[in-house]
């Protein structure tokens, strides 16, 4: 469904004084605040065509109501949620949950709704109905060369599928690893994956990006063989220029310092990609900012100010894109919560003053470094991304927009109480 633009125009009509108020009382002291609305306003978030639907987790799943049936629903939803944020046109693909089975119908309906088609992701993690050989024990890394053979010739099929979309680059991310001591070489286990990868790597198209998403543990726990950005690096720099590494907030050991890392990679021109979401224990995939808004602000200021000294485009040069579960929450609701985290988390990294940032840094005055930071962290910065969302045609408040046009119970009337949406 779609809300017609009246009903967006009555909702910030009705908001727009309260906003005006505090939007003016936060500029005030902000001489570059329309440089910030309008980089905000520029940003978009991928989110995953299997997020449209309610997650689960391996003990159970509570499907709620008027979930998506099929691709062109989930991208009338996705259409839905870019109405209400201006900020989420995109869609990032999953082969085989979704295959477009009409590629140019499918991009012409995304364009419809103002959606691009983000990163394609392969899946060889799981064994689909028909397939020839099983993925148990791997699928890259496998000591079976069949079985290496039918992982690429997979990933070979998602590009095809990407190239018809118009999509840019294929996140690769393995679930190979070992669950017990000896199980694995894990030297052949590298080369045999870096060989597989490398297969892949050279069907890619000349402006295509490769990512190579790392997790530390899950569903091997004992090895995984990308586990770290150490190994992700190493693929990706054995791999050649069009290869990247992908960091997802959830794949790290507890503790790691993920803004250290995103520094790293940044500097040496190898970060691709950023999966979104929140954890408090592993990869819990949980709604971004909901548990460690302070993390995500450190990872933000790491990535902005690494750009930045680079050159690159905020908003093109990285692939953005949620990658969270959504258990006990709508879905739609889950996904504006988590966009408007980003944006909020992006926009207090523009506030940091870097100047002083660095000249306190230069005079090992700890004091004022962090000074500078937890300034920027604790400015609600509410007011600028709101700003940015009505600027573009969308909502003040898109959660209370959702819930006043009662989109969720319009969608089971539609699609019914029992739908699945495909996923996990
Ligand atoms: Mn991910």
């Amino acid at each position: 469904m779609q809300l017609e633009k009246y009903k967006i125009d009555q909702h910030n009509e009705t908001l727009s004084a309260a906003h005006k108020r505090k939007f003016a009382a936060l500029t005030a002291d902000l001489p570059h605040a329309e440089t910030i609305v309008k980089k905000l306003a520029d940003f978009q978030v991928a989110i995953p065509s299997w997020a449209l639907g309610t997650g689960g987790t391996r003990f159970a799943r509570f499907a709620g109501g008027g979930e998506p049936r099929s691709l062109e629903e989930k991208i009338e939803d996705i259409g839905l949620l870019h109405q209400l944020n201006r900020s989420s046109g995109a869609i990032s693909l999953h082969i085989p949950w979704d295959i477009p089975k009409n590629g140019a119908a499918i991009k012409a309906l995304a364009a419809q709704h103002g959606i691009r088609f983000d990163a394609m992701n392969s899946n060889t993690f799981q064994d689909q109905p028909g397939q020839k050989l099983s993925y148990k024990f791997g699928s890259m890394q496998h000591v079976d060369k069949a079985v290496r053979r039918q992982a690429v010739e997979h990933n070979l099929e998602v590009i095809e599928h990407g190239v018809a979309l118009g999509s840019q680059s294929l996140t690769v991310w393995l679930s190979d690893g070992s669950c017990f001591p000896g199980q694995l070489n894990f030297r052949k286990a590298f080369q045999n994956t870096l060989e597989s990868l490398q297969e892949v790597y050279a069907a890619l198209p000349a402006t295509w990006k490769m990512f190579v998403e790392y997790k530390a543990f899950e569903p091997n726990f004992y090895s995984t063989t990308v586990g770290d950005w150490g190994q992700s690096l190493l693929y990706a720099t054995k791999l050649g220029p069009k290869a990247y590494t992908l960091v997802d907030l959830g794949h790290h050991l507890p503790n790691a310092n993920i803004e250290q890392i995103v520094a790293l990679l940044l500097m040496e021109g190898k970060l691709g990609g950023f999966h979104f979401n929140d954890s408090k224990y592993g990869d819990d995939d949980l709604t971004v900012g909901s548990i460690k808004p302070y993390q995500l602000f450190l990872i933000f200021n790491e990535l902005v100010e690494g750009m930045d000294a680079r050159g690159m485009d905020h908003t093109t040069d990285l692939g953005w894109m949620i990658d969270a579960s959504h258990n006990v929450k709508d879905p739609l609701e889950d996904l504006l919560q988590s966009v408007e985290a980003i944006l909020i988390t992006y926009a207090q990294a523009l506030l940091v003053d870097r100047a002083a940032l660095q000249s306190a840094q230069q005079n090992n005055d700890v004091v004022r470094a962090q000074e500078i930071l937890q300034n920027a962290f604790r400015t609600d910065v509410r007011p600028l991304v709101a700003e940015a969302r009505l600027r573009t045609g969308g909502a003040l408040d898109p959660i209370q927009l959702f819930r006043d046009q009662q989109v969720r119970e319009q969608l089971v009337k539609q699609r019914g109480l029992k739908t699945i949406a495909t996923g996990l």
